[in-house]
């Protein structure tokens, strides 16, 4: 049994070495270093590591990535939990975060139907509602101007079939709010670029309603610099086209694309279809769960190649593309353990809830680095 354990866990260490040659070292590969003549390599932060409380996982942050996107703290709902009332705490201990550490510090996000205070899901009036967004983007982006350089202007505005969403953005105010978000945010922060950020915009149907915004927003004169595609996407390859397509689509607008939130789920999805769509919840089934104990091998490498494959095409555009953000740093914060279904046990990044490189991330650190 001593003799077993012992054999497992040297064939860690030696994988771990392997895969990660120079872990604990500060010099050496890494994700910024690898990637650093193409594009920022980003991820998402969580409150726990805004606030720095685990060392190991800070120093893995700060080692692999040059860029930064608030997973939570300065959506609406927390930052602006009443209609007089911010709540910058956890917001200015994010972007001190990206500036002591030298980070390019994304804003996230200024207007999203989801997650909207209370209060602002109560409006029934065009004048509130507006009254809200001006004020909002103002105090938020106006607070950070000359720190965030990049901010998601506008969350998820559309319908899959490519059509607007019918939000309570849309509901009272019309297709104007669109407009009006970019216009407020330009004049709060004229130094950070603008996006437009939503998720299955590289699929054909969608991808049209992102086109009809985004030219809709030059038409008027406004400034958008570019468009987030998320990238919470699955272990099926076939939408490889898809998203090479979407990379010369969208930069024949004169905008930049960034790859804003990618994770490559490998648990079946209840609806067969991958979406980021989060007011979807389904019920818990143990088959919906099969990894709970530990990821097969045969699954850890068709997740690497999954990831190979996608670096592969934004390499082949790397022009075009400002950034690649992980939405996350480890499997163990992934918002993908808790949806579709509550408490399952996902492995969608690129290191392991021990803070280990996974085959994943050797597989998209050696495209550049053999
Ligand atoms: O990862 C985020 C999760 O912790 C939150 O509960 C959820 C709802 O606010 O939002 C998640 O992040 C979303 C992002 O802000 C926008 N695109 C989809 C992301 C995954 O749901």
């Amino acid at each position: 049994m001593q003799l077993l354990k012992l054999a497992s866990v040297t064939a860690i260490t030696l994988y771990s070495l392997y895969a990660y040659p120079c872990f604990g070292q500060v010099s050496g590969p890494s994700l910024k270093t690898a990637f650093q003549q193409d594009f920022l390599i980003g991820t998402a932060l969580n409150g726990r590591q805004i606030s720095e409380r685990n060392e190991k996982e800070t120093q893995l942050i700060i080692r692999e990535y040059n860029a930064i996107t608030p997973e939570n703290v300065m959506k609406s709902g927390p930052i602006h939990p009443e209609p007089n009332l911010f709540n910058f705490e956890a917001s200015d201990r994010y972007v001190a975060f990206g500036v002591k550490h030298g980070m390019y510090i994304v804003g996230h996000t200024l207007i999203w139907h989801s997650q909207l205070p209370s209060y602002v899901q109560h409006i029934r009036n065009a004048d509130s509602l507006s009254h809200f967004m001006k004020g909002h983007i103002e105090t938020v982006a106006g607070r950070y101007a000359g720190k965030i350089k990049s901010w998601d202007v506008l969350n998820e505005a559309l319908e899959e079939d490519g059509s607007l969403r019918k939000s309570i953005f849309l509901q009272l105010l019309g297709e104007d709010y669109i407009a009006k978000a970019f216009e407020w945010a330009a004049q709060a922060d004229p130094g950070a670029e603008l996006y437009y950020n939503d998720y299955g915009i590289e699929r054909p149907e969608k991808r049209k309603g992102a086109i009809k915004l985004i030219k809709s927003l030059q038409a008027k004169g406004l400034r958008i610099d570019g468009v987030g595609i998320q990238g919470h996407w699955g272990l099926n390859g076939n939408n490889l086209y898809d998203i090479e397509n979407s990379i010369i689509e969208f930069s024949r607008l004169g905008i930049k694309v960034a790859f804003t939130e990618l994770d490559i789920s490998v648990l079946p999805h209840p609806s067969g279809v991958t979406t980021a769509d989060i007011s979807q919840n389904y019920a818990q089934d143990p088959k919906m769960n099969p990894y709970r104990e530990g990821l097969p091998q045969a699954i850890q490498m068709a997740q690497a190649k999954r990831y190979e494959d996608i670096f592969k095409i934004f390499i082949k555009h790397k022009e075009k593309i400002s950034r690649v953000t992980f939405w996350g740093a480890h499997d163990g914060q992934s918002w993908l353990n808790g949806w579709p279904i509550k408490n399952r046990t996902n492995y969608p990044l690129l290191h392991d809830r021990d803070l280990m490189p996974k085959p994943a991330y050797t597989s998209i650190l050696n495209l550049k680095t053999k």
